[in-house]
């Protein structure tokens, strides 16, 4: 029985008070999701907090899903209103277009300042989502320097830090946040996988179990075929990785787990999304 992920370090609580405060004294809200979990990774108060204010709707980690995936995506994201930004805070594609975005907020904030005689001044855009997304790498690509600390690792950023080097751009970068508990398991997992929370909160067996189980669901299986040359088709994710622990390393299955999670974070099982599009909902409505 795989134990219950739950995970809320006590940075975050503090972090999540001081967003709403300085959430005031923003333009622009850039939220930032895995583009592998678009769903999993959104935080369900995110709008309550921000109201009517200008939202950027960033997936980053575009390197990680197909180019037909961000499609979809994009469609997707499209029926609902929003236009999603596809990142790779890495490499700084589609950052661009996201400073473009962010201009524009800026032309809306001087000309109202100029209509009541103000000067102008760069526009203010905090950067939120859940934790090791890739909020501090995309500030870092923002202002083209490593400015702010980012690491593989959730729960780098600690604090709410302003970070104003440019005349364009004042970016605030936040700690990741997250609901104070994860109503559904099945996201927990996935957060897991992509490791947007920490591993303190988690069995790598559980996950790595979680993860195959996933990829069979979403009729990915050819791809643990290719790489562990064993087909999973005929068990559960469970037996698959004690097949595959037994066949590869001699029965020791922490470190298969572990194999695995690693594998797929790095991109050696390739492009592969954990969520698709909810199709039917679409159809349905
Ligand atoms: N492959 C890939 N890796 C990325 C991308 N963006 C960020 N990363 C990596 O993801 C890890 C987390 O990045 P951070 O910038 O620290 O993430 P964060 O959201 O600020 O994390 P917290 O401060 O812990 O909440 C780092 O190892 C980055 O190099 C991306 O677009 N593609
Ligand atoms: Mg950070």
């Amino acid at each position: 029985m795989a134990s219950v992920i739950q995970w809320y370090p006590g940075h975050i609580s503090k972090a999540e008070r001081q967003l709403k405060e300085q959430l005031k004294n923003v333009d622009v809200v850039m939220e930032v999701r895995d583009a592998r979990i678009p769903l999993a990774s959104h935080h369900p108060q995110v709008k309550e907090w921000i109201g009517d204010q200008p939202r950027i709707l960033i997936l980053n980690r575009e390197d990680m899903i197909s180019d037909q995936l961000q499609k979809e995506w994009y469609g997707w994201f499209k029926i609902y209103g929003e236009t999603p930004f596809f990142t790779n805070a890495k490499d700084g594609k589609g950052v661009k277009a996201l400073k473009k975005a962010a201009q524009s907020a800026k032309s809306k904030v001087n000309e109202r300042r100029r209509q009541r005689g103000m000067l102008p001044r760069p526009v203010r855009a905090v950067v939120i989502g859940f934790p090791n997304v890739g909020k501090s790498a995309l500030i870092n690509r923002l202002l083209n320097r490593k400015i702010v600390a980012s690491a593989r690792r959730a729960g780098v950023t600690r604090q709410l830090q302003w970070v104003r080097i440019s005349k364009e751009l004042e970016l605030l970068d936040a700690p990741g946040i997250i609901p104070l508990k994860l109503n559904s398991q099945e996201n927990a997992v996935k957060l897991a996988i992509c490791e947007d929370i920490g591993d303190a909160a988690y069995e790598n067996e559980d996950v790595a179990i979680g993860m195959i189980d996933l990829l069979v669901n979403l009729g990915s299986e050819s791809i643990l075929i290719d790489r562990y040359n064993l087909d999973p088709l005929d068990m559960s994710g469970e037996e698959y990785l004690h097949q595959l622990a037994e066949i590869k390393y001699n029965s020791d299955r922490e470190r298969v787990a572990r194999q695995l999670l690693h594998d797929f974070r790095k991109g050696y099982l390739g492009t592969v999304s954990l969520e698709h599009p909810p199709i039917e909902e679409v159809i349905q409505n």
